[in-house]
C-alpha cells in the first residue's frame, strides 16, 4: 500500500491526501453528549444576549411575530421532553406499531400499554432466550412505556378503557383490519368521546383489494416492491434483514402522529392517521419506482446487467449490490474473506474521486485512459474496474482499507457484523447502543433512539412488565376511587381468567 500511497501523493493532479482519520473501528472521537453539551452553553449564552438585545426582524418573523413563548432560558436539556404532556393510548404489538409507540416514549409522552390480561402483547413469549422473563422481541421494542392489562372485550374493561379514550391524545394501534371495530372502538365512537383525540394505525395495505388482510414483515417487503428489486438479477427475490416494513411503517406512523398533533394546535380536533406497510415499503423503494420509469429511454447503465450485455426486461432488475444512483458500488472481498463472513468493504467509485482511486489501486495510467476516465466510459466495464480494485481491497482487512480510502474521500463502508456493531465504542457512547437492565432477565443490549434531539436527550428505561403500572393508571391517570378499582378488578376485566380445574 506504501506504494500506491506515494504514487497517489507524487501525481500532481490526484487531489490532496487528507491528513489520516482514524477509522478504525469506525471510532468517534467526540461523543454526541458533548456535542450537546456545548450546543447548550452556545443555547444559554445567545438566550442570555437576546434579553439585552431586540430581536432582529427576521428572528421576530420566525417566532411567528411573537405568537409563540419566548425562548427558555434553561441549558439545552434540562427543559424537558419534546412530547411531554402528551399522552399515547398505546393498543399496538408485535413490532410496527411498538417501534412508532417507543419512538413517541423516547421524545417524553407518556406511553399507556393496553394489553390483553395474562397474555399480553404475544411478542413477550416470542423467541424466549431466558426462561420466565419477557423476550429481547419485547423488551427492545417497548422501552420507557407503562403496561396495564384491561380485557377491552368485557363491560367493566370498556369503561377503563372510555376513561383512557378520554385522557389522551392519541390512540395508537396495529390489529388486523377490523379488530379494533369489533372491540367497539370505531373512529365515530372515539371521536365522540374525545375529538380531540388522534387515531394513529398500522395496517397491511390500504384501502383496495387487500385491504382485509393481515400482514407481516416479509409479506409487505415483498408487496412493497422490495423483494423484487433486491438480490441477484438470476436469484430469487430477497427480504432485507432491515424491517423497513415493520420498524419502517412505524417511523412513517410516528411522523404522522407528531404532524397531526401539531394540526391539532390550530383545529382543535384530532384525526385519523393511517399508514400502510406496502405504502411504507414503497416509499422507501422510490427510486427503484424512478428506475422502472427511466426503463422507457433505455437500458440502466449503471446496473452491472448493462455492462454485461443482458437486455432489460420491462421492470426494475434486481442489481445485487449495484449502488442506487449514479455513483457505481460494489461489495469486494477484503483480506481474510475465506473465514470471516463479513470480511468485506462497499466500494463506490465517485467520479469526483476516480483519479486517487486509480493512484491506490496502483492503476494510474485509467486516469486518462479514454476507457476508464470518464464516468460514462466506465459504465460498460464495472465488472473489469470493481475486479481491479477487489484485487486492492483483498490486500487489507476491511478496516485498514476504510482508514486508507477515507484519507482521499473515497467514499466506502466495511461490513459490519452486529457482533461489531454490538461492541462498537462509538455507538455505545452516542447512545445508539446501550445496555439496559431488566428485573427478570438481567442486563441486555439494545439499539437507543437513533434520532437525536439537543434539547430532548433520551433515557432508555426499561420496558414494564405485564400490567406492571395498572394501579397507577388506575388512580393516578384516571382518577378511580378505591372502591371503583375494586369494583372493576373483581369484575375480572382486568386478570386473566381462572384456568377451569382438570376434570379428575
Ligand atoms: N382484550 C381483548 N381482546 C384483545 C385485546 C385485549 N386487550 N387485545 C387484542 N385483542 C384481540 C383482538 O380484538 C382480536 O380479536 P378479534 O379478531 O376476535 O376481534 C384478537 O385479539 C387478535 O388480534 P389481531 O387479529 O390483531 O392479532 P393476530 O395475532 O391474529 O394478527 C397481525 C397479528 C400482526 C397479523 C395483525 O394484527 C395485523 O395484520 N396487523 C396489522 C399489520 C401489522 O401491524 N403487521 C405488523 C406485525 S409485526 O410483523
Amino acid at each position: 500500500m506504501a506504494k500506491s500511497k506515494k504514487s497517489a501523493k507524487a501525481k500532481s493532479k490526484a487531489p490532496a491526501k487528507k491528513p489520516v482519520r482514524k477509522v478504525v473501528k469506525l471510532a468517534a472521537k467526540s461523543t454526541s453528549k458533548n456535542t450537546i453539551k456545548s450546543a447548550g452553553k452556545a443555547a444559554s449564552k445567545s438566550a442570555k444576549s437576546a434579553k439585552s438585545a431586540k430581536p432582529a426582524k427576521s428572528a421576530k418573523k420566525a417566532n411567528g411575530n411573537g405568537a409563540y413563548p419566548k425562548p427558555v432560558a434553561k441549558p439545552f436539556g434540562e427543559a424537558g421532553k419534546a412530547l411531554e404532556g402528551v399522552r399515547i393510548l398505546d393498543f399496538t404489538h408485535v413490532q410496527s406499531g411498538p417501534t412508532c409507540t417507543q419512538l413517541l416514549a423516547w421524545f417524553g409522552a407518556d406511553v399507556i400499554k393496553v394489553e390483553r390480561p395474562g397474555v399480553g402483547d404475544i411478542t413477550r413469549g416470542q423467541l424466549v432466550d431466558v426462561k420466565g422473563a419477557d423476550s429481547l422481541y419485547f423488551t427492545m421494542l417497548n422501552h420507557n412505556k407503562r403496561s396495564i392489562t384491561i380485557d377491552s372485550k368485557h363491560p367493566q374493561g370498556k369503561r377503563v378503557l372510555d376513561e383512557l379514550i378520554k385522557k389522551c391524545d392519541v390512540l395508537v394501534e396495529n390489529f388486523a383490519p377490523g379488530a379494533l371495530d369489533r372491540m367497539g372502538l370505531t373512529w365515530d365512537y372515539i371521536h365522540k368521546v374525545n375529538p380531540r383525540m388522534i387515531v394513529a394505525s398500522v395496517k397491511g395495505f390500504g384501502p383496495g383489494p387487500y385491504e382485509d388482510c393481515k400482514v407481516y414483515e416479509n409479506v409487505a417487503q415483498c408487496t412493497g416492491g422490495s423483494a423484487s428489486t433486491t438480490g441477484f438479477r438470476d436469484g430469487l427475490p430477497l427480504v432485507t434483514g432491515a424491517q423497513i416494513g415493520d420498524s419502517g411503517t412505524g417511523l412513517h406512523l410516528a411522523l404522522g402522529i407528531v404532524t397531526a398533533l401539531f394540526q391539532r394546535n390550530r383545529t382543535g380536533r384530532g384525526q385519523r392517521v393511517l399508514c400502510a406497510m406496502q405504502d411504507g415499503v414503497l416509499n422507501l423503494c422510490r427510486v427503484k419506482l424512478r428506475d422502472q420509469q427511466r426503463l422507457k429511454a433505455g437500458p440502466l447503465t449503471e446496473y452491472s446487467q448493462y455492462g454485461e450485455g443482458i437486455p432489460f426486461g420491462d421492470a426494475t432488475p434486481r442489481a445485487g449490490n449495484d449502488s442506487g444512483g449514479g455513483q457505481p458500488g460494489r461489495i469486494l472481498k477484503c483480506k481474510g474473506w475465506e473465514d470471516d463472513p463479513n470480511a468485506y468493504i462497499y466500494f463506490i467509485t465517485q467520479a469526483p474521486v476516480w483519479q486517487a482511486i486509480c493512484d491506490v489501486i496502483g492503476e494510474p495510467g485509467w486516469k486518462t485512459d479514454p476507457d476508464f476516465a470518464t464516468p460514462k466510459a466506465r459504465l460498460p466495464r464495472l465488472n473489469q474496474i470493481f475486479e481491479r480494485i477487489e484485487e486492492w481491497t483483498k490486500t487489507k482487512t476491511k478496516f485498514e482499507a476504510m482508514d486508507i480510502l477515507n484519507q482521499y474521500d473515497i467514499p466506502c463502508g466495511p461490513i459490519l457484523s452486529m457482533k461489531e456493531l454490538a461492541e462498537d465504542e462509538s455507538l455505545r457512547k452516542t447512545g445508539t447502543v446501550v445496555e439496559v437492565d431488566h428485573p427478570t432477565r438481567g442486563k441486555y443490549l439494545t439499539v437507543g433512539n437513533p434520532i437525536k434531539l439537543s434539547d430532548s436527550i433520551t433515557e432508555v428505561k426499561r420496558s414494564p412488565l405485564l400490567g406492571e403500572h395498572t394501579d397507577e393508571i388506575l388512580t393516578d391517570v384516571l382518577g378511580f376511587k378505591a372502591k371503583d378499582v375494586a369494583e372493576i378488578k373483581n369484575s375480572g376485566a382486568l386478570s386473566a381468567p381462572e384456568k377451569e380445574e382438570k376434570a379428575a
